[in-house]
């Protein structure tokens, strides 16, 4: 059977029950591929986390007992607390580096950049699965790798040796065909995938991309596009690893990791779409959801306060230059304000050698650190109703600092056009578009990186607890019956930002539970907290694509120490679905949409029987006491979900094997 790209990568990681013959073999000429929606498990070669998440991945990796990680490379960055405005961030990247040390794990310096952007410079691989503890991830699909986001404890299990475990994917291919216009650019391209797909689009899928337009896009070009693909809910995106991908390696000095991997011909996808490059134009994705798409010349002349350039997803020294050529010789219009973070040090660096950072710093840029900064809400908040043009990947409400600023996500070509003009503004009008040319070796340093302490020296290293590292809350195991009370209810499209925000505030207590239960829900319920700590044991009831965005595994461990036990929804985004169950809270499915109608805040729910319907796989039955009605549930839980569920949580269930 011919392998599309995906099935070829999952083919070659499959593990336990799964498992298929080895590639090349007659066996697997006849051997069936899982169905999608079939659970899998898959090898991890490579990790990473980053710090907003890692502490809490680290402190689980410490409760697992393993001396050192089994993955072929675990690399932990420090990139979004960067702002330390008390000692909170800088206690927890010693944590981490003292971690990172001790387990056998390459710890990325506060300074040298983006998790995503170097991951993709100085270590990912063609070929290899990729998990993170973050959300954009898929970044290194760019390179040819299956690279997924996940809660931190997944990616704690798999530094420990386990397994990955997602439903069998169903594969779209992105047919691209023709070349870029001047000024339209790779984020125009995700922008218009968006469009046609949406932000629930892609759950359950690996969006896939080939046809003659691929050879035309670089490295970095392609990695904006599969870091988006977070945004329409993807598994993950990948492109082929072809000559393209070799010439970056090797400009990256890293020849000898280049394999090429392409579909094999005739291969079959569960859905093709198209997409004429030739034909597209600069497009922005207006407030407050990514999906919501509009030309950039319709938006012409709307003011633009603020203009962000960088983050993982627009970062590169591709970017960069594009940036830099537009604005070279010219100030920033004095109605705007211009951040830049460029990507990582090899970026930072390279543009200060070249001269290009003079260029943007005469023109008046603000030039920020390497990290992810405004991205996250650390630093540059816009002002009250200020219009921000942001070269990033999230425009949801607040996520920025402000509540009432309207972000929209544009390329660098469009939001250097705008800094000038100080108004939204369509590249296309600057007349000609500048030449920009890679170069063909990238300037090579690591020394921002610090290799682990050998294994004979692991115990020469002492972790390093700083007081804001609060222990994290456990579940206990699935008690027989159960009744809550309906402690929330949201409509659709709620991301993990409404339940668990970020932002220069809150972020520097992601390892202190207690203290960021506080601000659980804040956008939606102010007293979402107290409410919780009322009803004693709580449920929330979500609408369509509950959870979407980031990975962060706080979404779930926050309304767990607040006592809610179960998510009713009508559909969830997978990431964040996972996080749910790996806390030992239920997430479940409203069998008849409609039912979503009845429940109102503060109605006394029971589930009686639960925890033997789970273990049984009956049919889940809820009833409403407030109302004297019941309604039928359902799961998408694999029989290993629905035994982590029973054993209270992922860690509790581990440490059962
Ligand atoms: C984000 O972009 O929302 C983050 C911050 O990178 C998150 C991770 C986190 O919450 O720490 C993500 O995308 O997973
Ligand atoms: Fe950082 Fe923003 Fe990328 Fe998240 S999306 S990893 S906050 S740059």
């Amino acid at each position: 059977m011919p392998l599309n790209l995906t099935q070829k990568l999952i083919q070659a990681h499959l593990v336990g029950e799964n498992t298929l013959p080895a590639p090349g073999t007659d066996e697997i000429a006849n051997a069936m591929l899982p169905s999608p929606g079939q659970s899998i498990a898959l090898r991890v070669d490579q990790t990473l986390t980053q710090d907003a998440t890692g502490t809490m991945a680290y402190l689980e990796f410490e409760a697992m007992g393993v001396p050192r990680v089994k993955t072929e490379r675990s690399v932990a960055y420090i990139d979004h607390n960067t702002l330390q405005s008390g000692y909170e961030n800088a206690d927890d990247h010693r944590f981490i580096r003292s971690c990172a040390r001790k387990h056998g794990i390459f710890f990325s310096r506060p300074g040298n950049g983006i998790c995503h952007q170097v991951h993709l410079e100085r270590f990912g691989v063609p070929g290899k699965t990729l998990l993170g503890s973050d959300s954009h991830t898929p970044t290194g699909g760019g390179l040819g790798m299956l690279a997924m986001g996940a809660g931190g404890l997944d990616v704690a299990v798999a530094m420990g040796g386990g397994a990955y475990h997602i439903p069998m994917p169903k594969v779209t291919l992105v047919r691209l065909t023709g070349a870029l216009q001047p000024w339209v650019s790779a984020k125009d391209v995700i922008l218009e995938v968006l469009r046609r797909l949406t932000v629930k689009g892609g759950v359950g899928r690996v969006i896939e991309y080939g046809g003659p337009g691929v050879a035309g896009l670089s490295v970095p070009e392609r990695a904006t596009i599969t870091n988006m693909g977070a945004e329409l809910g993807a598994t993950s995106s990948v492109f082929p690893s072809d000559e393209v991908t070799k010439a970056f390696l090797k400009a990256q000095d890293r020849a000898e990791d280049w394999i090429e991997l392409l579909p094999d011909e005739n291969a079959e996808y569960d859905a093709v779409i198209e997409i004429d490059l030739s034909a597209l134009e600069p497009l922005a994705a207006c407030p407050h959801m990514p999906d919501n798409i509009k030309p950039v010349r319709e938006l012409a002349g709307i003011k633009a306060d603020q203009v962000c350039i960088g983050s993982c997803t627009n970062s590169s020294l591709q970017d960069m230059l594009k940036a830099a050529a537009i604005l070279k010789n010219k100030t920033v219009h004095p109605g705007a304000s211009l951040s830049i973070a460029p990507g990582s040090k090899q970026v930072l660096t390279m543009l200060a050698q070249n001269g290009a950072l003079a260029d943007l710093i005469a023109a008046g840029a603000r030039i920020l650190e390497s990290a992810c900064g405004p991205c996250i809400g650390m630093g540059q908040s816009p002002g009250s109703g200020a219009v921000s043009l942001r070269t990033f990947n999230r425009n949801f409400e607040g996520r920025s600092g402000t509540a009432d600023a309207l972000v929209y996500l544009v390329s660098p070509e469009t939001a250097a056009a705008s800094a000038l003009t100080g108004l939204f503004t369509d590249p296309r009008t600057l007349g000609e578009a500048p030449a920009i040319t890679l170069p063909e070796r990238f300037l090579i340093d690591d020394n921002m990186i610090e290799p682990p302490v050998p294994g004979s020296e692991t115990d020469t290293v002492e972790i390093e607890y700083g007081p804001n590292i609060k222990p994290f809350p456990r579940s206990e195991p699935l008690p027989t019956d159960l009744t809550a009370r309906a402690v929330l209810k949201v409509g659709d499209n709620i991301t993990t930002d409404h339940i668990m925000p970020a932002g220069a505030k809150i972020l520097p207590y992601r390892s202190n539970i207690p203290h960021l239960s506080q601000y659980c829900f804040a956008q939606c319920d102010p007293d979402f907290a107290q409410h919780c700590k009322q009803a004693g044991r709580g449920v929330v009831i979500g609408g369509a694509n509950y959870g979407q965005g980031s990975s962060r595994e706080h979404a779930a461990l926050v309304p767990l120490f607040l006592g809610v036990k179960a998510v009713i929804v009508k559909s969830f985004a997978r990431i964040h679905a996972a996080n749910l169950v790996n806390a030992g809270i239920l997430p479940l499915i409203f069998a008849d949409a409609a039912d979503y109608d009845h429940i109102e805040t503060g109605d006394a729910l029971d589930f009686q029987g639960i925890r033997g319907h789970l273990e049984n796989g009956t049919v889940i039955i809820m009833k409403n006491l407030t109302r004297g009605e019941s309604y039928m549930l359902r799961h998408e839980l694999s029989p290993r979900q629905r035994e982590i569920l029973l054993a209270g949580g992922l860690l509790a269930y581990t440490k059962n094997l």
